[in-house]
C-alpha cells in the first residue's frame, strides 16, 4: 500500500541534509572512529581498512552490523535469553510469534544461559562464518543482566574468538557499563527514538523505574537521561556504540536529525534508522491505532537529511530476537534444541580462524579488483546534481549476477554522474517459483522499487521485463557479473547521453513501499 498522507516534509529534510553536509565537507573528511561519525553516508559501505584506525578496523571488519562490506561474508547470530523488559514501546508486542516473521522482539523458544550457550557453539560449529553473537532479547538486555552476562561468560571461556554485541533500550545501561566492559562487549546498540521528552511520550506509554511504573513526560525524560549518560560512558570506555532510531512518520521523523547531532556528539559510531513495523496484525499500539510506517523515500529523506552527522547504517533488516545466520537470512529453524541435542559438535577454533581469514584475503582481493574496475570508468565531468535511484538483482560479490526472477531482495543505490552510493535494500517476494514466474507477484515487486529508474540484472524473462517498461522502469541485463558501482555509472553515462541527445525525456519517479511482514528464506 502507498501510504495516504506524508507526514515528512521533503524540502526541510532536503534544506537540513545540504547545510549538513557543507558544514561537515568543511570541517573533516577524515575517516572512521571511535569518537563518533565523520560524515560519511555509510561507515561500512565504501570503508576500508585505509579509512580507519587500526584497533577500529579490527572490531568492525568481520561485524557484519558495523561493516556493509562485512555483512555479505559474515553471520552473526542472536539468542534469546533476556526475556523481560523495563519500559513499554508503542512498537513492540512481544507476545506475537511467527517463524516466518522477521521483526526485533520476536522469538520461536526462550533460552537458558546454558541452553543458548550450547546452541552459539553448535551453530559457531557449522557456520565458521558466524562472527558475532548478539543479545537482543526478546526484552531489554539489560533488563536481565544475569542471564544476559551469565550467557557472555560462559561463551567466552567456551569460544573466545566470537564477537559479543546487545542492544538495549539504555535505561539500566549507565549502571551495567562496568559489566559489559569486564566481559569484553565491544559493541553496544542503544535503541534512541527521540531527545525530547515531549516527543517520547508519544512512543513510550511507560517506564519501570526504581520499583515504580512511571508514564508521561517524566518516563520519557528518565529514559533520555539514562540513555545520554550510557553512551557517553561507553565512549569514554572505548565501545563502540550503535544508535537505532525507529522512523515513526509523524512523531520522530524531522526530530531524527535532532537524535543524529546529539549521539554523534557523545560519541557514537553509528546511526541506524529504521521504518516503523506496524502492521495491525501484530497487535502493537502503533499497529492497533493506525500509525502507519514511512515510504521508501521518506525514509531515504530523513537519512539524507542526517548525511554529515553520525555514520549511517543502511544495511539493517530488523532481525529477529533469535535469528540466526547472515544478515537478510534466517537458519534459526536449523538450530531449534531438538536439532542441537541431535548435532554432533566440534568446535575447532583453527578451522574457524582459516576459514575467515580465507575469507579475508578474498575480501581484500575483491576490494581492490572492484578499485581497479571503478578507476578504469570514465566519470563525467558534471556540474549539476542530477541523480537516479538503480535497483540491483544480486547474489553477492558487489556484482550484477542473479535473475530478476530468483530476487528476494534489490538493493537499491543512488548514481550521479560520478559517484554511487549505497541506499539501502527492499524485500519482494520472489517472482520465479518453481521454475515458472508468478505473474501476480509482478505488481508487488515494482511497487518495491517504484523510485528506481532502472534494475540491472543478469536476466529477466519477456513478461516482466515488459511489466518494468509500462511501469516507467528500465530492465537492463547488459552489465552481467560487472560491478555494481562500475555498471551503474556505466548505465548513467549512457542514460545521460540520451536525454541530452533527446531520445528520452528524464522524468522525477514516484516513491516505493517498503514491505513489511514475512521474510521470503533465502535459498
Ligand atoms: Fe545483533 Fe544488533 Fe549486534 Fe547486529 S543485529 S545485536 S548489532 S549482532 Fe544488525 Fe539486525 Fe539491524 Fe540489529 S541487522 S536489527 S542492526
Ligand atoms: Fe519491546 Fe525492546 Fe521496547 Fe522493550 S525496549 S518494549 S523489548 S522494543
Amino acid at each position: 500500500m502507498q501510504p495516504t498522507a506524508s507526514y515528512v516534509n521533503f524540502a526541510y529534510l532536503k534544506s537540513k541534509r545540504s547545510a549538513l553536509a557543507v558544514a561537515m565537507d568543511a570541517r573533516t573528511q577524515g575517516g572512521c572512529s571511535s569518537q563518533g561519525g565523520a560524515g560519511k553516508s555509510s561507515c561500512g559501505s565504501s570503508d576500508g581498512p585505509e579509512d580507519m584506525p587500526t584497533e577500529i578496523w579490527d572490531k568492525i571488519k568481520n561485524h557484519p552490523c558495523y561493516s556493509e562490506e562485512a555483512h555479505h561474508h559474515f553471520a552473526r547470530m542472536h539468542v534469546a535469553v533476556a526475556p523481560a523488559c523495563n519500559i513499554q514501546c508503542n512498537y513492540c508486542n512481544r507476545k506475537y510469534d511467527c517463524s516466518n516473521e522477521s521483526r526485533p522482539g520476536v522469538v520461536s523458544q526462550k533460552l537458558s544461559p546454558e541452553q543458548a550457550v550450547k546452541k552459539v557453539v553448535a551453530v559457531a560449529s557449522e557456520i565458521p562464518q558466524m562472527t558475532v553473537l548478539g543479545i537482543a532479547g526478546p526484552g531489554d538486555s539489560l533488563a536481565s543482566p544475569a542471564k544476559t552476562f551469565a550467557t557472555f561468560r560462559m561463551l567466552q571461556e567456551q569460544a573466545p574468538d566470537i564477537k559479543l554485541c546487545l542492544s538495549t533500550n539504555g535505561l539500566n545501561l549507565p549502571e551495567m557499563v562496568d559489566e559489559i566492559c569486564k566481559y569484553n562487549i565491544d559493541h553496544v546498540t542503544i535503541t534512541i527514538n527521540m531527545v525530547d521528552p515531549a516527543v517520547g511520550e508519544k512512543i513510550y506509554p511507560w517506564i519501570f523505574w526504581d520499583h515504580r511504573r512511571i508514564t508521561g513526560y517524566e518516563a520519557s525524560k528518565i529514559l533520555h537521561e539514562q540513555q545520554m549518560k550510557g553512551l557517553e560512558m561507553l565512549t569514554t570506555r572505548g565501545v563502540l556504540t550503535k544508535i537505532n532510531s525507529v522512523l515513526i512518520p509523524g512523531v520522530n521523523d524531522e526530530h531524527l536529525i535532532e537524535v543524529n547531532k546529539a549521539v554523534k556528539a557523545r560519541g557514537a559510531f553509528l546511526h541506524n534508522i529504521m521504518p516503523l513495523i506496524s502492521e495491525p496484525e501484530h497487535g502493537t499500539h502503533f499497529g492497533l491505532t493506525g500509525q502507519r510506517g514511512p515510504s521508501a523515500q521518506e525514509l531515504k529523506a530523513v537519512q539524507d537529511a542526517c548525511m554529515g552527522g553520525a555514520n549511517l547504517m543502511r544495511h539493517c533488516r530488523q532481525c529477529r530476537a533469535d535469528a540466526v545466520g547472515m544478515l537478510g537470512e534466517d537458519r534459526s529453524d536449523e538450530f531449534t534444541l531438538d536439532k542441537i541435542e541431535a548435532m554432533d559438535v566440534v568446535y575447532d577454533l583453527d578451522k574457524r580462524r582459516q576459514y575467515q581469514e580465507k575469507v579475508e584475503t578474498e575480501l581484500a582481493a575483491q576490494r581492490q579488483a572492484k578499485a581497479d574496475a571503478l578507476a578504469a570508468e570514465t566519470r563525467q565531468d558534471s556540474t549539476d546534481s542530477l541523480s537516479v535511484l538503480l535497483a540491483v538483482a544480486t547474489k553477492g560479490g558487489g556484482r550484477v549476477n542473479e535473475h530478476f526472477g530468483h530476487v528476494t531482495e534489490f538493493q537499491i543505490f543512488e548514481v550521479f554522474a560520478n559517484k554511487v552510493h549505497f541506499v539501502g535494500h527492499r524485500r519482494v517476494d520472489q517472482y520465479c517459483q518453481g521454475g515458472y514466474g508468478e505473474d501476480e507477484q509482478l505488481p508487488s515487486v515494482v511497487r518495491a522499487i517504484n523510485d528506481c529508474h532502472a534494475v540491472l540484472v543478469a536476466k529477466i524473462g519477456a513478461c516482466p521485463r515488459d511489466e518494468l517498461k509500462a511501469a516507467g522502469i528500465e530492465p537492463v541485463d547488459s552489465y552481467v557479473d560487472e560491478f555494481i558501482e562500475k555498471a551503474a555509472l556505466s548505465w548513467f553515462a549512457d542514460y545521460r547521453q540520451r536525454v541530452s541527445t533527446g531520445e528520452l525525456e528524464h522524468q522525477p519517479r514516484g516513491d516505493a513501499a517498503i514491505r513489511q511482514g514475512a521474510y521470503t528464506a533465502v535459498a
